[in-house]
């Protein structure tokens, strides 16, 4: 009798193993996607994290910052222009694509267009037979660094502006031009501004169907996507809650009503269109000599203010009369990068121990929260009740000090959550202090406190998410030496 209550106990215990066993490989399916979803090339997009603008054109020369079209194309002469030096400096500072002005409000192109002579070929640069938008190109593709272009809509020197067939064909016609004779081109920025009272209705689903047709890796910018949206400021500022999702449909490009919409987005919106924050380096888009760049704390601010809130930065480094990013500029934009690489390099979530409340399998443990990888992350297991809070924390033998905490979430399976709060335990022997808390997190959330804290231990905790359970790809602390609070 008691061999087989033992036979039976073993027998129990055996099966109980397989069955966690099975559990914990591969039988448990990920959690279903929650869409809207990215594409892939927008999240390839998302994960460069900053993108560099370069405004360089006829203002420049005339030191404004909107020309009128009545310039005189003998005014364009960078005698030093050296668009493998704009190349380096990205790829040095860190950005993997750049951006160009190919032709700003007045008109004037810096590529040989053949819809008109406004442009390099009428300038005395290289005799009249420089391209910039070549150069610089065949530049970025030896850094490799990825090309884009900027392409303003409104032009105040096209006779055919105000005409609405006509100028709608040749804005195509000089799109057509950019997108076929320079290679890949990654992003396409539509500007919405449009600053006179000239009627002029753009043909946007035409331009954005050539788009398409003739590169179709490109991300198109506009203030309404479709693939990259405004984020309705130019401070380099997303809203602290950051939807990547959005009502494509109730937004309209050039709209001032629907900034606010843009800079928060939306929940339950029914398109993923995620924020790109366009900025200055300097107080102007275009070089001016009396302008100086920004301090490096103004640009760490900006950085949290839109990589750390879901979105990508959009950095303007305008390059001077000479043709060459100021020496002042190339300074600080180092100075930032290398602010940037001594806060992040060091992740003190990496020698820790962690758990959480609640694990879906093997696959979705919560160590997922350590690697780079955004396709792996902590998963718990699905509740039937939403309201279900989650947690997921790390211990350290030692004190880790921080005032920079750092959540991802998997964003190719959706963003999810609308509500989390950070603890930290062991703190000026508090046994447990709220050290931040916010809404959204999306492909990047980065919360700065208001002073260093030093602790044993740090939980996140979910409490609110859109779809079943929110999956955290990572969960970092560091320490930012530049920080001296609020
Ligand atoms: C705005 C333009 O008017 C500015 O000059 C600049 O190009 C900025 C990026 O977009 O709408």
């Amino acid at each position: 009798m008691g061999r087989i209550f033992i036979w039976v106990v073993m027998v129990g215990i055996f099966l109980c193993c397989s069955f966690e066993v099975g559990l914990c490989n591969s039988d448990v399916p990920p959690p279903l996607p929650l869409v809207p979803l990215p594409t892939a090339k927008q999240l390839k997009w998302q994960q460069r994290e900053m993108v560099m603008f370069l405004h360089f054109g006829m203002n420049t020369f005339t030191n404004r910052e909107w020309g009128t079209g009545k310039e005189n194309p003998q005014w364009f002469n960078p005698k030093g222009l050296d668009t493998n030096q704009w190349a380096k400096v990205a790829k040095e500072a860190g950005f993997s694509l750049v951006i160009l002005t190919t032709k700003h409000h007045d008109g004037f192109c810096l590529w040989p267009s053949k819809y008109t002579n406004h442009s390099v070929k009428s300038s005395p640069w290289k005799d009249g037979k420089g391209d910039v938008v070549k150069d610089l190109s065949v530049a970025a593709q030896g850094q490799g660094v990825d090309f884009g272009v900027y392409l303003s809509p409104w032009d105040r020197y096209e006779p055919f502006y105000g005409k609405e067939l006509q100028y709608n064909e040749f804005y195509l016609g000089q799109l057509q031009e950019l997108l076929t004779k320079y290679g890949p081109i990654s992003e396409v920025w539509f500007d919405g501004a449009k600053g006179d009272n000239t009627t002029m209705t753009y043909l946007f689903s035409k331009w954005f169907a050539l788009v398409r047709e003739l590169q179709i890796s490109a991300n198109i910018f506009s203030d309404a996507g479709p693939d990259i949206r405004w984020v309705g400021d130019e401070n380099g500022t997303a809203g602290s809650t950051f939807w990547s999702t959005i009502n494509g449909s109730s937004l309209k490009i050039g709209e001032a009503s629907i900034e606010g919409y843009l800079n928060t987005g939306d929940p339950y919106g029914t398109d993923w269109i995620p924020g790109e924050c366009d900025v200055s380096i300097r107080p102007g888009w275009f070089w001016h000599p009396e302008e100086k760049p920004k301090r490096l704390s103004k640009l760490l601010d900006i950085y949290y203010n839109s990589v750390g809130r879901n979105c990508v930065l959009l950095l303007n480094v305008p390059p001077n009369t000479t043709g060459l990013i100021s020496a002042e500029d190339v300074e600080r934009l180092m100075e930032f990068t290398n602010a940037i690489n001594t806060i992040f390099s060091v992740d003190l979530a990496a020698s820790t121990s962690i758990t959480a409340n609640s694990v879906r399998g093997e696959a979705f443990a919560p160590a997922n929260v350590l690697d780079t990888d955004l396709w792996t992350y902590w998963a718990p297991k699905d509740h039937k009740n939403r309201r279900t809070t989650n947690w997921i924390c790390l211990e350290s033998k030692e004190a880790m000090e921080f005032n920079v905490v750092r959540i991802q979430e998997a964003v190719g399976l959706g963003q999810r959550v609308m509500k989390y709060g950070v603890y930290a335990f062991g703190v000026d022997g508090k046994k447990r202090m709220l050290v931040s808390n916010g809404t959204t997190i999306g492909y990047k959330k980065l919360d700065r406190l208001k002073k260093p804290v030093k602790a044993y231990k740090v939980m996140l905790v979910i409490w609110k998410c859109r779809g079943e359970v929110p999956l955290i790809s990572s969960f970092g602390l560091h320490f930012d030496p530049f920080y001296r609070g609020e």
